[in-house]
């Protein structure tokens, strides 16, 4: 049986929205996913949060600023990603797939939709303490697909704001064409650059409760800071593309299956 109540025909993107996505790189939709859906997924999220079920990516792994140092730190063993979550249990796998989410997709797409495995299909996890900042990247930096149209899917379980760490995006700047010398080795842009305080500043918070979905490029500038409560924040993320822009043979991105959702 679907964890999930039958979705209501997937309402349409107006002309507006589509257009709102292509200015901005963002939509986001509030109350999405109903609370029992989502307190469903979080009970299932921490239960295996608490088994450690892999594949993981631990903050020590990732080596971000602040992150414990190694495996066996203290705090070693702080999670960052439950990977895999399309395989981790039908509430995730049910809501990749949820028709309210491939018709939008579809229309900003403007083709059948397809969703990667390859990439974020995960539950992400900020944690109080241990957990740590993310700078301003885009998603495509290390994706290879025939062009970096992609679409993310971030659903909130809980609040996420400043406090806790919530996403912050720089409207518009998925279409800057950003010089190389503006972004570090691992293609943050580079704080200390003055061209980029100017695009610091654009940066704007975004606001999300329990079963608010965002849409965003993966050519979207976007950050998020660190969790100064006292809740761990956890949120589903979900990437797809049209199906005509495939991943690059050989690559990462060809790495797992995809797997193809419309006509
Ligand atoms: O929650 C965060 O720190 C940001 C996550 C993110 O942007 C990413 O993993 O691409």
């Amino acid at each position: 049986m679907s964890t999930y109540p039958a979705a209501t025909p997937a309402a349409a993107l107006s002309a507006e929205e589509i257009a709102r996505f292509e200015r901005d790189g963002f939509l986001v939709f509030r109350a999405m996913l109903d609370p029992a859906a989502c307190t469903h997924m979080l009970e299932v999220a921490s239960r295996q949060l608490q088994q450690a079920v892999p594949p993981l990516e631990y903050e020590a792994e990732l080596g971000y600023e602040g992150a414990p140092a190694s495996l066996e730190a203290e705090g070693g063993k702080t999670v960052r990603r439950l990977r895999g979550a399309y395989d981790r249990d039908d509430c995730f796998r049910e809501w990749a797939e949820d028709p309210r989410i491939v018709d939008k997709v579809r229309q900003l797409v403007n083709e059948p939709v397809c969703l990667t495995l390859a990439h974020h299909n995960c539950v992400m996890t900020k944690h109080p303490r241990y957990g740590t900042a993310t700078g301003w990247h885009r998603d495509i930096r290390y994706w290879s697909f025939t062009h970096p149209d992609l679409v993310c899917v971030w659903l909130a379980l809980g609040e996420e704001t400043s406090a806790n760490g919530g996403l912050r995006f720089i409207p518009g700047s998925h279409r800057l064409a950003i010089p190389r010398e503006q972004l570090d080795d691992l293609l943050f842009l580079r704080p200390d650059h003055p061209a980029n305080a100017k695009l610091f500043a654009q940066g704007v918070p975004v606001q999300l409760q329990q079963g608010d979905v965002v849409f965003f490029h993966s050519h979207l500038f976007h950050a998020a800071g660190v969790n100064t409560s006292n809740v761990v924040k956890t949120s589903v993320a979900f990437v797809y593309h049209g199906c005509s822009n495939q991943p690059v043979a050989g690559t990462r991105s060809a790495a797992l299956a995809d797997i193809r959702l419309s006509d």
